[in-house]
């Protein structure tokens, strides 16, 4: 059920030496990001009152319910701090920080492994989040746990499986949020309810999408939304992103994607998702990656994203025919 014991306490012998931790996570944060560093740093907090523990990388203002960031002080040492980076896979898309400037770091991840960047790396890409691996951590530690941290751990795992939904949901998954609910009271309705609350607008929004995906004679659902669009519906250029998973178990679409024009800078933001074949491999041609049924990227121009579309064809057919073989 658990893994042996070494990697909880590697990275537990690493926190109690040391007075001031960084913990940072990707650009473009989730709540899975969010919770893991900030329910982490809780987390940290509760067990070691005396540590500065700082939470870096750009807030979102959708998930400021998760808690407050931090600004590291200009007097950060990185001989002299711990860095802990969760969720992300490789330094490129880490917020805030460059890791290898680091002597000492510690990676907790559950992207599929693409480069070493840390001093200490703890990659499991069976876990269904961050999040979950945190939990993991304390709960193996027996590690105090307040309602505060796991209100955050809970909302990323909430998020990262949408609703315990997604293939990743295990029996370790139940198990170790059982054991948090039992230690803790946690207002679940609460996470819900920050989670889940939206205006009418964005379901009239999603009333756009509905009516105007395409769909490739293969199987690839795809929408292209310019700014005209998010400014009818006053949403912004996140929010298409946001809703792809409202969109899963669509009997036409194997594979699905939004692409959204962000004008601030001048690039198309890509969510890509699929019901089967991996996908992560194609989006990390063009420029991004991810998890294996579910990634992202940001392009240029529409040519890019037909070229994208015209590779996620070949991979859904590639599929189909292993499939019916
Ligand atoms: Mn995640």
């Amino acid at each position: 059920m658990f893994l042996n014991n070494n990697i909880y306490k590697q990275i537990y012998n690493k926190i109690n030496k040391f007075e001031t931790i960084v913990i940072a996570r990707h650009v473009g944060p989730d709540p899975d990001a969010l919770g893991s560093s900030l329910g982490l740093k809780q987390i940290i907090i509760d067990n070691f009152p005396n540590k500065k523990v700082y939470t870096i990388g750009k807030p979102a203002k959708r998930f400021k319910y998760m808690g407050d960031l931090d600004i590291l002080p200009e007097d950060t040492t990185n001989d002299k701090t711990l860095l802990i980076v969760t969720d992300t896979p490789d330094h490129r898309r880490v917020d805030g920080v460059d890791p290898r400037n680091f002597v000492n770091s510690i990676k907790i991840d559950h992207h599929p492994f693409i480069e070493k960047t840390c001093d200490i790396e703890w990659i499991d890409d069976t876990s269904s989040s961050a999040c979950q691996m945190i939990l993991e951590f304390a709960l193996n530690l027996d590690l105090k746990l307040s309602s505060e941290a796991c209100e955050k751990l809970y909302t990323g795992i909430v998020a990262d499986t949408n609703r315990f939904l997604f293939t990743y949901t295990s029996v370790k998954t139940f198990i170790l949020v059982g054991k948090m609910l039992k230690k803790t009271n946690i207002d679940i309705n609460k996470v819900y309810e920050n989670l889940y609350l939206r205006s009418y607008n964005e379901i009239k929004f999603q009333g756009y999408m509905s009516l105007n995906f395409n769909v490739t004679k293969g199987g690839v659902g795809y929408i292209i939304i310019d700014d005209e669009v998010l400014k009818k519906y006053d949403v912004d250029p996140a929010t298409p992103g946001n809703m792809i998973n409202n969109f899963n178990y669509i009997e036409d679409f194997k594979i699905w994607l939004t692409a959204t024009l962000d004008r601030d800078l001048g690039t198309y933001r890509i969510s890509v998702r699929s019901r089967g074949p991996i996908i992560n491999k194609t989006l990390e041609k063009h420029g991004g990656g991810g998890h294996i049924f579910a990634s992202g990227t940001r392009l240029k121009s529409k040519e890019d994203i037909m070229k994208l579309i015209d590779d996620l064809n070949i991979v859904l057919m590639e599929y189909e025919e292993e499939y019916d073989g």
